[in-house]
């Protein structure tokens, strides 16, 4: 592994030790730990020779000028914050692979025509509030000014989190980025699945971001005795749900889509009252927009039905959606050079990506590129086996960097 691999180890052990919880990892958006990592890496965005701000919404950004000072600029970056339990290189490696391209171009940033900019950004996974994708949005501009009602699980809203990380909510629309400002953004993140290892390929090319949407389906009927209640009267709420949620996964199988059931709460939630009410979330993604909307359709026919056979009622209340996003054919083939001058091989052929990433956000303003890094330990993501190999970061090191040389020739 080289020095600067090294060095990419040693920060993510570092920041991997930064979390609410002895445990495990998990780190989540405007907490004092994010703030903490803020304050952890700005000093690396500094050492690399970028100017350096937290912008309005809470992201760290750094900046570093091209061959003529206000040029346009080339983003990159990822995620800093995390889902509970989670691994130690989603998003986070992507912001250091980001950081160390540009510490290796920095002496010779005067040449590049477009300048270089690096965003770790916050709530891509909307753990706290149900958010996703927040940080990002606000440097879109598509910050939804409902999220600042919006409470976590100990009641604090968003607006009063922001406030008490020191950002004043009236001046998120500042960390909007306008279109000509960029030239586009270029994401390195860990696929998070396991089609380069069985490829036993480092990296991949992205050739879409899924669409998502991600609902709470609220499930009502009535409690009751749970032995005195005859079958004929009950209105199990928990047993419906469950009939509602293994007709979902078979729709979403059969039509190539992914569904997952993340959480479940039943209430009133005693071991001898019949569940009266049932809220559980459901994560839908697909490869195209359409096939999302069609099998969500499907999904919510069959849940329908099954609340008319066993008379209770199916209320679904959307949180996310994002709409699938191509990423830009010119990005793409910088990176697709890049992969083939890092590995000196073909490149694999385009992976969509299942996950979710800041770029199904960033593509309202400007194009968005992906440089997958291959996972370890079966693809596994969410997760503390979450893995990658010594010697991809290398590889995903001086593939991003040929990216970026192969932009700047262009
Ligand atoms: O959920 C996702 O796909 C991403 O990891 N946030
Ligand atoms: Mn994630
Ligand atoms: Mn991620
Ligand atoms: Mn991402």
């Amino acid at each position: 592994m080289s020095a600067e691999g090294e060095l990419i180890a040693e920060r993510i052990a570092a920041l991997a030790a930064v979390s609410a919880r002895p445990d495990a990892l998990e780190r989540v958006h405007l907490s004092p730990e994010h703030a903490a990592v803020n304050a952890l890496v700005a000093p690396w965005f500094t050492e690399a020779g970028l100017a350096v701000r937290v912008d309005a919404a809470g992201n760290l950004c750094g900046r570093i000028e091209g061959r003529t000072p206000g040029l346009p600029a080339l983003l990159l970056g990822s995620h800093f914050d995390t889902v509970p339990d989670a691994g130690r290189y989603d998003g986070m490696l992507g912001v250091l692979l980001a950081l160390a391209a540009i510490r290796r171009l920095a002496p010779e940033a005067r040449r590049l025509p477009f300048a270089l900019e690096i965003v770790a950004l916050s709530d891509e996974e909307g753990t706290r509030f149900g958010t996703a994708l927040s940080g990002s949005r606000a440097l879109a501009g598509t910050f939804d000014p409902a999220w600042w009602d919006v409470r976590d699980a100990e009641g604090v809203s968003y607006r009063e989190a922001a406030v008490s990380f020191g950002l004043d909510p009236a001046r998120i629309a500042e960390a909007g980025r306008a279109p000509h400002e960029l030239v586009g953004y270029l994401e390195t993140h860990i696929e998070q699945g396991p089609e380069l290892l069985d490829q036993d390929r480092p990296l991949g090319v992205v050739s879409s971001i899924g669409a998502a949407t991600r609902h709470t389906v609220v499930v009502t009927g009535k409690a009751g005795h749970a032995g005195g209640t005859p079958w004929a009267r009950r209105r199990d709420a928990l047993v419906s749900a469950s009939e509602m949620i293994l007709a979902g996964e078979a729709i979403a199988r059969e039509a190539g889509a992914l569904a997952t059931v993340g959480t479940i709460r039943a209430f009133p939630g005693g071991v001898n009252v019949i569940p009266g009410r049932v809220e559980f979330s459901l994560d839908l993604r697909a490869e195209s927009t359409a096939l999302r909307e069609s099998t969500l359709a499907r999904i919510a026919s069959a849940a329908r039905a099954v609340g008319e056979r066993r008379r209770v009622s199916v209320e679904w209340r959307e949180n996310y959606r994002a709409d699938a996003v191509v990423c830009a054919p010119a990005l793409r083939a910088a990176v697709e050079n890049g992969i083939a001058g890092a590995t000196g091989a073909a490149v694999p052929a385009p992976i969509w990506s299942r996950a979710g990433h800041d770029g199904l956000a960033i593509a309202a303003i400007t194009d968005v590129a992906m440089l997958f890094v291959r996972c370890g330990n079966d693809g596994i993501s969410h997760h503390p086996d979450e893995s990658v190999l010594a010697a991809d970061i290398d590889t995903a090191l001086d593939a991003l960097t040929r990216t970026i040389e192969t932009l700047a020739e262009h």
